[in-house]
């Protein structure tokens, strides 16, 4: 099978990007999607995930993405009630085997999901991006959750992993964590996993985890996949082809040490699905989403590209975030998933694609 194309969909009522509009983008076949209302922890119910299969399957697309099916924070910290939470996830799993869903993303971080300080940061071409400004996220996590919920609360958007019934609850939530230390948060990471896998056999579904964005320890809470190492031991740690990776590229290499096109050779075979998304480094550490062209970062989309294609990659690609273009604005976009630059980035992904396909071919016959 050739890797498969997707683009991320908040479905009907949360996306102004409706169906038809990703249509018109050439070469995509997967709706990446998720049951954005469903807190972490709760049960996908089928007549639910049908509801929004069917649309997707209905405008010419597979559904065989999910991002992300959340994990419950008492399983991240090892509680007792996280037997219930993964019985409820691993019912999920099932839930969702008979829809054609291939692989399941997710990520590991307590308490919070990405961390941007600047969600439409002035790139210096009259577009905006997502924005890390270090110094603003050192202590106060508050600042910085109170920053994204004011987004949510203006343009009554919610954001996947900051849900604002888990923000309210923050000193609570820090207080749980207080003696997870990063080697407790792997082995609660092993137990999950090792509950999951019979499910996942048993499915066909791969558990995809994201790397940590950013990639190091944010407001003294541990992040555990941060670079290729981290990346090693995870794959080591549950050693199964089910256990796979959600290799985002944006994400590593927010540290400019990370070098993903070679984690991507080393371990394509256990990469499920790419995000694909480039980053501009600056030499005080802030760093700055970048279109996908090779040169407008410091990522080395190119370089990666190649890593896929020529390691046979037989997964799902999608373009990660992209850069808010023309009437792309607060309120009327999600930050980071305009429709415009990751259009963009698709056809820049699939033209250095066709072009090694090609070149390919040509040596194969000669
Ligand atoms: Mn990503």
């Amino acid at each position: 099978m050739p890797m498969q194309m997707g683009f991320r969909w908040y479905g009907e009522g949360n996306d102004r990007i409706t169906l038809q509009d990703i249509r018109q983008i050439p070469g995509v076949r997967t709706i990446v999607w998720a049951l954005h209302d469903k807190m972490p922890g709760e049960v996908w119910q089928p007549d639910e995930i049908a509801k929004v299969v069917n649309k997707i399957k209905a405008a010419g697309f597979n559904a065989d993405v999910v991002e992300s099916v959340n994990v419950h924070d008492d399983i991240k910290i090892g509680l007792e009630t996280r037997e219930q939470y993964i019985e409820n996830y691993i019912q999920t799993i099932r839930n969702l085997a008979p829809f054609g869903v291939k692989v399941i993303c997710y990520n590991f971080m307590p308490i919070f999901d990405w961390t941007r300080s600047d969600l439409f940061h002035p790139v210096g071409d009259g577009s905006t991006a997502l924005f890390y400004q270090k110094d603003m996220i050192q202590d106060d996590p508050k600042e910085m959750a109170a920053y994204v919920m004011s987004f949510t609360e203006q343009y009554h958007m919610s954001f996947p992993g900051w849900e604002p019934e888990r923000m309210a609850k923050l000193d609570e939530l820090f207080e749980k964590y207080k003696d997870v230390t990063k080697e407790k948060l792997w082995e609660n990471f092993r137990y999950f996993l090792e509950k999951l896998m019979p499910v996942c056999h048993e499915t066909g579904i791969k558990m995809a985890v994201h790397m940590d964005d950013p990639p190091w320890d944010i407001f003294g809470l541990p992040r555990l996949l941060v670079d290729e190492a981290s990346i090693d031991r995870f794959l080591k740690m549950v050693d199964d082809p089910y256990n796979c990776l959600t290799l985002c590229s944006g994400s590593l290499n927010a540290n400019p040490e990370n070098n993903v096109a070679e984690i991507v050779k080393k371990h394509v075979d256990r990469i499920a699905f790419a995000h694909i998304r480039n980053v501009k480094h600056f030499a005080n550490g802030d760093f700055s989403e970048a279109s996908h062209r090779d040169c407008d970062g410091d990522t080395g989309i190119l370089d990666i590209l190649r890593a896929y294609h020529d390691g046979g990659y037989e997964g799902y690609i999608r373009p990660d975030h992209g850069r808010h273009l023309w009437d792309e604005k607060p309120g009327s976009v999600r930050p980071g998933y305009g429709l415009y630059d990751r259009a963009l980035g698709i056809m820049y992904m699939l033209g250095a694609w066709d072009l090694m396909d090609k070149e390919q071919t040509e040596k194969e016959c000669r």
